[in-house]
C-alpha cells in the first residue's frame, strides 16, 4: 500500500504541530507506522492522500452514526451556512435542539450547549461541586472523560486513597479531589465513600465504556451506584459523549434503564462539528450562569452550523427509530462473524460489544474493568491493526478504543471485513 504523501505530510506535519497531530490517538504511537492523512470521507469510506480506500470504523470517533456526509446533515448545514456562521447572540435553533435532547433523553430537563466533550464534563462536575458545596469526585479507572485537569488522574498506591497526576502540568491540588474507584466494583466506591464521609460532590461514570475498550457496567453495578448516590446526596454524572444517541433514542441511560442527576454529550449531536452539551435535573441545572452563581461561557456555544447539522442528526434519530434495529443488526453480523473466526483459527481473544460499539481484546480472559482489559497483549493489537488497514479496514488505532458501526456499512463492508479480521488473525500466527 503506497503512502508516500502521508508521509510527506506527517514528516511536515511534526515540525508545526505537537506530534503532528490536533489529538494523540491520531498519530499511530501505540501502534507504530504512518497516520494515514485522509483527503475526504463518504458513506462508510475514507480516502487518503495516497488514493488508498479504507472501510471506516472510526467515525470520526464517534459522530458519524450514518457514515459520513449524509445527504440530510449537508443539506441542513449548506441552508443554515447562507445565513451566517456564528453570532454570538440566541437563536431559534439552539431552542429546538434543547427541546429535542429533553425529548429524547427524559433525565434532561434543562440542558447548555458547549463546544466539546471535555467542556461538557468539565461543566457538569463544577455544576455538581457549586449545587452541592462539596468538592471531591469519583471518577472510575479506565473511564475517559476528555483532557481536563481533574480527569487526568489515576488510582493513588494503596494507602492513598487521593489521586495521582496521569499527565504533567495537572497539580497535586486537582489530583486530591480527584477519587479514583475500580469499574463494576461497588466496594471500591463505597470504602472511598467511607473514607470521604460527606465531601464527595459527584460521582462521574462512562456507563457504556468505549475508553477502555467496549465494556458495559454491570446491572447490579450501576443499580447500587445509583442509589449510593440518591441516598449521599451525591451527584451522579452519566458520561455520554460517546454513548449519547449511539446506543439508543436515549443512550446508555435508556438501555441500562438508570436516570443520572447529569449527563453529558457530545459527537453525534454536532453531525461532526464540534459540540459538547451537559444537562439533567433543573434543580441543580438552574445554578448555572445566568441563571444562577456557577460560572460557564463559549463564545461559539450552540453556534448555527453545528446546531443545525446536530438538530438534522437528531431529527433523523427522532424520526427513524428503526435506526437502532437497523445498527443491532449490522453490528451483530460484524459480530458472529469474528467470532466464527476466532474459533477457526483457535484463538479466544475477547470480543466485548454493545450495540454498535466494538473492542476485540488480544487477551483470553473476560474484560469487565480496567485491570482485565490492560492484560490485553498490545504488541499483537499493532500488528492486527496494520494487518486490517493494509486490507482496507480502518479500526481504532489503539487497542483500549471502541469501533463503530454506522448505518451507512453495507453488508459487502462487513464481509470484507470479516475476510479480512480472518486473514489478519492468520497473520499473526
Ligand atoms: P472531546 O473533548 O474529545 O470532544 O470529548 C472528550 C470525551 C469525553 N467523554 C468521553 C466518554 C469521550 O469518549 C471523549 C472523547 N473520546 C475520544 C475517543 N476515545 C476522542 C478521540 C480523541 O481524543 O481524539
Amino acid at each position: 500500500m503506497r503512502t508516500t504523501r502521508s508521509e510527506q505530510l506527517f514528516e511536515e506535519a511534526q515540525k508545526y504541530i505537537p506530534g503532528g497531530v490536533n489529538s494523540p490517538v491520531r498519530a499511530f504511537k501505540s501502534v507504530g507506522g504512518t497516520p494515514r492523512f485522509i483527503s475526504k470521507g463518504i458513506g462508510s469510506k475514507m480516502i487518503d492522500v495516497d488514493g488508498n480506500e479504507y472501510i471506516d470504523y472510526i467515525g470520526s470517533w464517534g459522530p458519524h452514526l450514518f457514515g459520513h456526509n449524509p445527504g440530510f446533515i449537508i443539506e441542513a448545514l449548506k441552508t443554515a451556512i447562507e445565513n451566517g456562521t456564528s453570532f454570538g447572540a440566541p437563536t431559534e435553533i439552539e431552542v429546538k435542539m434543547a427541546k429535542l435532547i429533553s425529548e429524547l433523553v427524559p433525565s434532561i430537563e434543562i440542558v447548555r450547549m458547549v463546544n466539546s466533550g471535555t467542556e461538557a464534563t468539565m461543566s457538569a462536575i463544577r455544576a455538581a461541586r457549586g449545587y452541592t458545596g462539596k468538592e471531591k469526585i469519583i471518577k472510575f479507572e479506565g473511564c475517559y472523560h476528555g483532557h481536563g485537569d481533574f480527569f487526568l488522574i489515576k488510582a493513588g498506591s494503596g494507602a492513598l486513597t487521593f489521586g495521582v497526576p496521569t499527565s504533567p502540568g495537572v497539580t497535586k491540588g486537582n489530583a486530591a479531589d480527584t477519587l479514583v474507584a475500580d469499574f463494576n466494583d461497588i466496594n471500591s466506591v463505597k470504602n472511598l465513600l467511607h473514607e470521604n464521609k460527606n465531601q464527595i460532590a459527584a460521582i462521574i461514570i462512562e456507563p457504556v465504556v468505549g475508553n477502555m475498550g467496549t465494556v458495559r457496567a454491570t446491572d447490579s453495578f450501576i443499580k447500587e451506584l445509583r442509589a449510593l448516590c440518591s441516598q449521599e446526596k451525591i451527584v451522579l454524572i452519566f458520561d455520554e459523549v460517546m454513548t449519547g444517541f449511539r446506543l439508543a433514542q436515549g443512550g446508555a441511560q435508556e438501555i441500562l434503564g438508570i436516570k443520572p442527576d447529569l449527563s453529558t454529550f457530545g459527537k453525534i449531536i454536532g453531525g461532526g462539528l464540534p459540540v459538547g452539551a451537559y444537562g439533567g435535573k433543573k434543580e441543580i441545572m438552574e445554578i448555572i450562569s445566568p441563571s444562577g452563581p456557577v460560572y460557564q461561557a463559549g463564545t461559539l456555544s450552540g453556534n448555527p452550523l453545528a446546531m443545525n447539522a446536530g438538530f438534522a442528526a437528531l431529527t433523523y434519530i427522532k424520526n427513524h427509530p428503526d435506526v437502532y434495529i437497523i445498527l443491532e443488526e449490522k453490528s451483530a453480523y460484524l459480530e458472529n462473524g469474528i467470532r466464527n473466526n476466532l474459533k477457526s483459527v483457535g484463538k479466544n481473544y475477547q470480543l466485548n460489544r454493545v450495540g454498535s460499539m466494538m473492542t476485540l481484546f488480544f487477551t483470553e480472559e473476560p474484560v469487565t474493568d480496567f485491570n482485565s482489559a490492560v492484560k490485553s497483549n498490545t504488541k499483537l493489537f499493532g500488528k492486527y491493526f496494520h494487518g486490517m488497514l493494509n486490507r482496507g479496514v480502518y479500526l481504532p488505532p489503539a487497542q483500549y478504543e471502541a469501533l463503530f458501526v454506522s448505518t451507512a456499512h453495507t453488508k459487502e463492508d462487513l464481509d470484507k471485513t470479516i475476510n479480512a479480521n480472518l486473514d489478519a488473525l492468520n497473520s499473526l500466527k
